[in-house]
């Protein structure tokens, strides 16, 4: 029995779904360019598909997970579930209008013409903002249509924002933030839905482990009360002696987001050889 996965074949989030499986131990460096890997070390097949076809794929249960893109998962519309958000991809949609415009709220775009490759989401936002307006469907380009006179406005994905700076276009309005998820089929056999299980597993451990950072630091011995009180940590940190009889060593862990600021405060308080290493996997 084989867990089927379904990737984008190549594009933005390609290498990323390859490197999250490499990061879950999963090897398929063979035959990425296949419509159909085998994984050696885990029961797992790996479906190399277009990213617009995969709810479709799932919802059929052709593939039975597959990697996506949550703006293409909310404009097909596929019976399929979200199970989990897999940390890349992130972008989001926006309406954009040209740079000199004024866009105080989605009324702005009352009987105009809104290009998009997200037609059922736009279409949504608007019945949702009580807007009358146009919705012009283009596969791609999509941020050219306001200078060639063929929208008013667009609403399309947006990471940098260069690319509608470029186009003489400003980003108005966000409608969605997306990011690569995972998806299921609602039909999923038990047998299947342990495999599934063991690769969630994996993968939270892969996520927790990014957003963590092990921090290995000296203190003074009368200031480690002080310096503990500081640290989070999994459980509670490890203070090992130092060969000189008025220091410690102490380990534990630090989220990412509070990094710099207990960095700070542990300075502040007398730690010193302050290290920070990368956590591989977390497992909690
Ligand atoms: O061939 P296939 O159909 O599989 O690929 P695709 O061409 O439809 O998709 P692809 O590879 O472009 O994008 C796949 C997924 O990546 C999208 O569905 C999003 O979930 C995610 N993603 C993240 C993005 C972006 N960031 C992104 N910036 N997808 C597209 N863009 C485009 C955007 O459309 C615009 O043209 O990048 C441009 C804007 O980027 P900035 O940085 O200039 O703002
Ligand atoms: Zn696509």
């Amino acid at each position: 029995m084989k867990l089927k996965l379904a990737i984008q074949k190549s594009g933005r989030l390609h290498d990323d779904s390859i490197r999250l499986l490499k990061e879950c131990g999963i090897d398929i460096s063979n035959g990425v360019n296949k419509l159909k890997a085998e994984a050696t070390n885990f029961p797992i097949e790996v479906y190399f598909l277009r990213d617009d076809d995969i709810p479709q794929y799932v919802e059929d249960a052709v593939a039975d997970i597959g990697f996506v893109g949550e703006n293409v998962v909310y404009e097909k519309r596929k019976k399929v579930t979200v199970v989990e958000k897999l940390g890349f991809g992130k972008c989001r949609l926006s309406m954009a209008v040209r740079r000199g415009e004024e866009y105080t709220d989605a009324s702005f775009l009352n009987g105009k013409k809104i290009a998009t490759s997200y037609p059922v989401i736009v279409e949504n936002f608007l019945k949702e903002k009580n807007v009358i307006a146009e919705i012009h469907e283009i596969s791609g380009s999509v941020e050219i249509a306001p200078g060639i006179g063929l929208a008013d406005a667009i609403c399309d994905l947006v990471s940098s924002g260069s690319t509608l700076f470029m186009n003489g276009l400003k980003e108005a309005e966000t409608i969605l933030q997306s990011q690569a998820v995972l998806i299921r089929n609602n039909g999923l056999e038990d047998a299947k839905t342990q495999l599934l299980n063991r690769l969630l597993f994996r993968i939270q451990s892969v996520k927790k482990a990014k957003n963590n950072k092990y921090i290995l630091l000296n203190a003074p011995n009368d200031k480690l009360a002080e310096i503990i009180a500081l640290l989070p940590g999994m459980k509670s940190p490890t203070v090992l002696p130092l060969a000189d009889p008025g220091w410690s060593s102490v380990h534990s862990v630090l989220n990412e987001n509070e990094f710099w600021d207990i960095i700070e405060q542990l300075k502040a308080a007398g730690a010193q050889g302050i290290l920070v290493v990368p956590i591989e996997k977390m497992i909690v």
